[in-house]
């Protein structure tokens, strides 16, 4: 029999349930390719819904601010146990409330105003967070840029980011990436960061799922002092930020100063409670397959449109995007070709390219991956023909064509259901 879904919510707020249905049918009948969403399972769900909503909970385990902790504690302590398993981790702090306010907070336990952080170039993959000129913390803190040596392969410049870290002297070397689909090279890293007295950081945001996996690199293994993150892409679990430290307690505790009280108050404890559960799940064997499965369908995706002859920045992938020129591929913008898929029941995000000769609002490039496809039990064969619908939609791109996409999309989403574990009950 099927469950009733929100039975509180259709007779209280109805306005709301309309809303929450049309999500879920939105998630269930289309394919989700933005390479930084996925669906969390059932367990991960229950948690979020649990009573810990209710809880103020500022501090630590063991050293909270307010009475009735029993409970957090217990929640937090397990989630941070589970991360540092997760990710050879010494130090985990679990209250960063997104990838966003883990950077913050490392930025400001790190660094002075007025510091220097070298990170990777906007426009070659890297983030809002690691410097961009509209955030707040260029009116703090000094960014100055890495990128790419060869945009074909990918290649980063190595001598370029040594000779430029040896005349700014940044404190923080900052490697890590929302739209670069190749692996970093971690030992370069550190060595540059040892030679100028930097620390050296990884936003392994999109990733995380794909290193607790053991599908890439860990970075901590190459010597890497300090991990941000979110919680909520490759890695599955509900939405939110982590730091994580490799060794050094004095690190350790002035992250933890800077996440509470520095930034943040009452840590979101139902949250963090499906923090734990998410790790508990990616500690479990079958989230090894998960990782390395969606790097394989990844790779199937990239074989068709390199058979296509459409040009994607680092010619393919190593992880689980990619990032496609649709100006040059298919003669319309990332905007155009985002909202045509969009009709078709394929949900991407455009996105900047290197060297772009488009505005950010309408780049010439489109993003896609396969982490929520992959949670659905999509194999190398499905997303070859979600490649295949892509391709007849950007190429025909009349209502013809998105119609005939659309039929094959709900085609792939009726064969391929979100796994009963992973519905929103
Ligand atoms: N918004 C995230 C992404 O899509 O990559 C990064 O913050």
């Amino acid at each position: 029999m099927q469950s009733v879904k929100y039975p509180f919510l259709t007779k209280e707020d109805n306005d709301v349930y309309k809303a929450l249905v049309g999500e879920d049918a939105r998630e269930r009948d289309g394919l989700e390719l933005i390479p930084s969403e996925n669906y969390v399972s059932q367990a991960v769900h229950e948690a979020l819904a649990s009573s810990l909503t209710n809880k103020y909970a500022e501090g630590y385990p063991g050293k909270r601010y307010y009475g009735g902790q029993e409970f957090t504690d217990a929640v937090e302590t397990l989630a941070i146990t589970r991360a540092k398993k997760l990710f050879g981790a010494g130090y985990a702090n679990v209250q960063p409330l997104g990838g966003a306010n883990a950077n913050i907070a490392m930025y400001f336990a790190l660094l002075s105003p007025g510091d220097t952080v070298l990170g990777m170039e906007l426009s070659h993959g890297g983030h809002l967070t690691h410097g961009h000129p509209v955030t707040y913390l260029t009116k703090i803190f000094n960014f100055v840029r890495y990128g790419m040596k060869d945009i074909e392969t990918g290649e980063i410049d190595y001598e370029e980011m040594r000779r430029v870290a040896r005349e700014v002297k940044p404190k923080i070397i900052l490697a890590g990436f929302s739209a670069y689909p190749r692996e970093l090279d971690y030992a370069k890293f550190v060595e540059i960061a040892r030679e100028v007295g930097a620390i050296a950081v990884m936003d392994i945001a999109h990733i995380a799922g794909l290193i607790a996996g053991g599908a890439v690199k860990n970075p901590f293994d190459y010597g890497f002092d300090i991990m941000t993150t979110t919680t909520h892409k490759t890695l599955r679990g509900p939405r939110g930020g982590m730091i994580l430290t490799r060794e050094s307690e004095d690190l350790a505790k002035k992250i933890n100063k800077s996440v509470f009280p520095g930034l943040q108050g009452g840590p979101h404890m139902h949250n963090i409670a499906a923090k734990a559960v998410a790790f508990h799940e990616a500690l479990q064997p079958s989230f090894k397959n998960y990782a390395s499965q969606i790097i394989k369908n990844a790779r199937a995706m990239a074989e068709v449109f390199e058979k296509q002859g459409a040009r994607m920045i680092t010619g393919g992938t190593s992880n689980h995007l990619i990032l496609l020129d649709a100006h040059t591929s298919f003669g319309i913008s990332g905007g155009e070709a985002q909202a045509l898929l969009d009709r078709a029941g394929i949900t991407l995000n455009k996105n900047v390219i290197a060297n772009d000769t488009r505005k950010p609002m309408d780049p010439s490039g489109i993003r896609f991956g396969t982490p929520a496809l992959t949670t659905r039990g999509f194999i190398e064969d499905d997303v070859v023909q979600v490649a295949t619908l892509m391709i007849d939609v950007l190429t025909g791109r009349d209502d013809g064509a998105v119609a005939r996409a659309r039929e094959g999309v709900h085609a792939l989403a009726r064969q391929h259901p979100i796994p009963s574990s992973f519905i929103h009950r």
